[in-house]
């Protein structure tokens, strides 16, 4: 009788093996992040998605981003990397693309080509004009060595920043989401940036980027805010 139930459940896993062979099983997404990170964009995305993936923490503070088996992951040292089946693939940015791309019936990138062109050039703005100032910034206060760190260049930053921002605060009136009238991938990398400025005190003369920003971390599926995010890791 033992013997028998054996038998069938080999039997059952043998089929079970070779219906994954000839069928593609989807595999997990992995997901390499740390909490308070450029990872957040991803998350949130996955989030939105309502995808399944697997969270692989990468602890910066331990410096575990400079271990030789996630340097062969990303060369770079640097999160977030997606890993989806053979495909792995590093900058936050290109990641939430290919996210949005994948699922397209979730809307998140417009089918209009003129639309999404609006959401490239915001996306753009938002890795350039505004998160490279914020960058300098926490290089000059934090990342870097004390001896190598430029009072001045956080000013100028501060300055870059500062022009920049107000673009997108002038963009923002009477708007809901950056993007026509639904959300969008740049809604979500733009808020995550925004709080990165609000973090550092760079958005109090921008009112209706704290309340665009506010309305969008408050959607059900919203990753955590940074200083929250910091916060979980103590
Ligand atoms: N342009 C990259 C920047 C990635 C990046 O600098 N990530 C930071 C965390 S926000 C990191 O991993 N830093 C580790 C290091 O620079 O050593 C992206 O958007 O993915």
């Amino acid at each position: 009788m033992q013997r028998g139930l054996a038998q069938a459940l080999c039997d059952c896993s043998f089929q079970y093996s070779d219906w994954q062979k000839e069928t593609k099983v989807e595999k997990q997404m992995q997901l390499y992040e740390f909490a308070p990170t450029r990872s957040t964009r991803v998350r949130w995305m996955l989030q939105e998605l309502g995808v399944d993936f697997e969270s692989i923490t990468i602890n910066l503070g331990a410096g575990e981003h400079r271990r030789p088996d996630f340097l062969k992951i990303n060369p770079a040292g640097k999160l977030p990397v997606l890993v989806d089946d053979d495909l792995v693939l590093t900058e936050s940015v290109a990641i939430v693309l290919y996210l949005a791309e994948k699922y397209p019936h979730k809307g998140l990138v417009p089918t209009d080509i003129k639309q999404r062109s609006q959401v490239y050039r915001w996306l753009l703005f938002t890795a350039t004009e505004l998160e490279q100032p914020l960058w300098r910034i926490a290089r000059h206060t934090a990342l870097y060595p004390e001896h190598l760190r430029l009072t001045a260049e956080v000013s100028l930053a501060r300055q870059d920043f500062t022009d920049m921002v107000a673009v997108l605060e002038d963009h923002m009136q009477g708007r809901q989401f950056i993007v026509g009238n639904t959300v969008t991938v740049a809604d979500f990398v733009c808020a995550y940036t925004l709080d990165w400025a609000n973090e550092v005190g760079l958005l109090d003369s921008c009112p209706h980027l704290l309340q665009y920003m506010e309305r969008i971390y408050a959607r059900p599926n919203a990753p955590l805010r940074i200083a929250a995010a910091f916060a979980s890791l103590s």
